[in-house]
């Protein structure tokens, strides 16, 4: 059998082939640090202490919703059941790494019930002590009170809003509430 010289079709095609291949290869090293959805939930303050024990945590690279099913499938998991069947889970607040609700994001729910006058305190972890820039909240979770890591400076402020010197990427404490 004669071996057949590619066609003019087949080499336009290999050509667009390659050129796809290395136009995604470019494409994928100029996104060297994938955004970052995470959950956490928090639990009940307990009396005497600052802030709230988180439960729960997860992340997903696909969607904050995948975070969220990770989040309850390890609080399904990681909780006494007379625990995790109790949780009134309610959404509190969400941070960003950057300015208009943009970059990696954590998704914070707490189990305490909604958020009432009392609402609720969080601790960012090492990440977001130096990250957060902006931050929503939800129709209850109106009002954000926020703590440099030095816990020397806070504002009060209502939710959604940006954070700004010397707050932005210095944050300490987080309380939210209704107000
Ligand atoms: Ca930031």
């Amino acid at each position: 059998m004669k071996s057949k010289k590619p066609t003019p079709a087949l080499v336009a095609l290999t050509a667009a082939f390659l050129v796809s291949i290395s136009g995604y290869a470019s494409a994928t090293e100029s996104i060297e640090d994938p955004v970052e959805y995470c959950a956490i939930l928090v639990g009940k303050t307990p009396n005497g202490a600052i802030t709230s024990p988180v439960l729960a945590r997860a992340c997903s690279q696909e969607s904050p919703r995948q975070a969220l099913e990770e989040m309850e499938a390890k609080a399904e998991r990681t909780l006494p059941a007379q625990v995790y069947k109790s949780l009134d889970r309610v959404r509190l607040m969400t941070w960003f790494e950057d300015a208009n609700y943009g970059g990696n994001t954590t998704e914070i729910y707490g189990d305490d019930g909604p958020c009432d006058t009392g609402g609720y305190r969080v601790e960012p972890d090492w990440f977001w002590k130096v990250n957060l820039t902006s931050v929503t909240g939800t129709d209850a979770c109106d009002v954000g009170r926020f703590y440099t890591q030095q816990l020397d400076h806070s504002e009060t402020r209502r939710l959604p809003t940006h954070l700004y010197p010397p707050l932005n990427d210095n944050v300490g404490l987080v309380r939210v509430w209704n107000g």
